[in-house]
């Protein structure tokens, strides 16, 4: 699972990336700050099974903190994009391809409008944040229209001669894109695509195709900011779902977490303040984001926007491998130790091929925890979220 941060510059992407990960990254108030792109560990945060049970965890490919668990994602952030990048404007296309390596894209944007279409720095207020939501989709779009249209003719000559089906001549092309074949399948049938598409007809294509492929979630950066309230209000009436988030206040407190100055769980609801080694200036910035954050929008947003990236956009579901169900372990004695993230309406035995492809191989069935008991579970069974299970395979 990879998750690409992307958007306009200036709008806090790295921001966002350094409090989801914690990876030092340069932050700074111009435009282009990040060329190279940054990767790092993120995590979803979730219920751990063992509250209910009662038991308590030995998370090995995971964290569990006070019944917490942390399950890892990896995240990418790239360089800002600018209107134009498709024609070469800003830093021009070279990062489609990091785009495209991730399953789903959260799309920071400065939800104060305080950047103007470049990324520069403006009065907040005096750029209205409609624009980037409308233009990242499109800018993307343009640039696959651009690989798409490479080799177009010599495309529709090679379907000509060979009868080769028009959706694996495009899955050749799109090749390195991480889309799936069926995706193109269903956009050529949503969309009535052919090999004598006009661009109008390619770009609706590529956007039905896109939207199923690389999902956006947005996050409306920068709440602490005034105008920010009034423009998600705006959008939010326009039809668009954005979640607020202040990317600043995540990582100030992801990192006073970590100095041991506050007690807090990333993504939490709350934090208290632990420790007196700080001046008054550090002290005011804390009560900023207490009252004008946390006890106003409920979190930051970030650990938010990525469990919805996860979850309900991508249809995730969180499923606990263990191999006695009856302790709940593994062959070590691990209480619960792992927890997968799984496409919801995965299979029994396709989910023991993405634990091992040996477990998949030898599969002869499976065992599924249930209140008190453990029941038996076969091949298509379709795991549910939450699960805990055993898989029996031959020796
Ligand atoms: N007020 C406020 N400022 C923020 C927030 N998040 C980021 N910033 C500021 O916005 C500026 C840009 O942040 P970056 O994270 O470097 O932005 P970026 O999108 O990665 O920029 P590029 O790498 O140039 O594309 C910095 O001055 C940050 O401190 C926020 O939640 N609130
Ligand atoms: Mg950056």
């Amino acid at each position: 699972m990879l998750i690409a941060v992307v958007g306009k510059s200036n709008t806090g992407k790295t921001t966002f990336f350094s409090a989801a990960t914690l990876v030092d990254a340069e932050i700074s108030n111009r435009i282009f700050t990040t060329i190279e792109p940054n990767r790092g560990v993120s995590y979803v945060r979730v219920d751990c099974v063992c509250k209910k049970l009662g038991v308590a965890c030995n998370a090995k490919n995971s964290k569990c903190v006070n019944n917490v668990r942390f399950i890892p994602i990896k995240m990418i952030d790239i360089a800002g994009l600018v209107p134009g990048a498709h024609e070469g404007k800003g830093l021009g296309n070279q990062f489609l391809s990091n785009i495209m390596e991730a399953d789903a894209l959260i799309h920071v944007v400065d939800i104060s409008g305080a950047t103007d279409s470049d990324g520069n720095p403006v009065e907040p207020g005096s750029f209205d944040p409609i624009n980037d939501i409308k233009f990242l989709p499109e800018e993307i779009n343009y640039w696959i229209l651009g690989i798409l249209k490479k080799n177009w003719e010599h495309i529709c000559n090679h379907i000509k001669a060979t009868k080769e089906k028009l959706d694996d001549a495009i899955y050749k092309q799109l090749s390195g894109l991480k889309i799936d074949p069926e995706d193109i399948k269903e956009a050529i049938k949503k969309t009535g695509f052919s090999a004598i598409a006009d661009d109008e007809k390619m770009l609706e294509f590529i956007d039905v195709l896109l939207k199923k492929s690389k999902p956006i979630v947005i996050a409306a950066n920068k709440i602490d900011l005034k105008a920010s309230e009034k423009n998600i209000k705006k959008i939010t009436e326009q039809g668009f779902d954005v979640t607020p988030c202040c990317a600043e206040a995540e990582l100030t407190l992801r990192k006073a977490e970590q100095k041991g100055l506050i007690k807090y769980s990333p993504g939490g609801t709350r934090f208290e303040t632990i420790s007196d080694d700080m001046d008054d200036k550090q002290k005011q910035a804390l009560e900023f984001l207490r009252s004008k954050i946390i006890n106003k929008y409920g979190s930051t947003g970030v650990q938010k926007i990525i469990n919805k990236t996860v979850f309900d956009v991508l249809d995730y579901i969180a499923v606990y491998p263990v191999t006695n169900i009856n302790r709940l372990t593994d062959k070590m004695g691990n209480v619960l130790p792992d927890v997968y993230l799984i496409p919801k309406d995965t299979n029994l035995k396709n989910f023991a091929g993405i634990i091992h492809s040996d477990m998949k191989e030898k599969f002869i069935g499976g065992l599924k925890k249930e209140g008190d008991k453990a029941i038996k579970i076969g091949a298509e069974y379709k795991l549910q979220n939450n699960d805990i299970v055993e898989i029996l395979k031959k020796k």
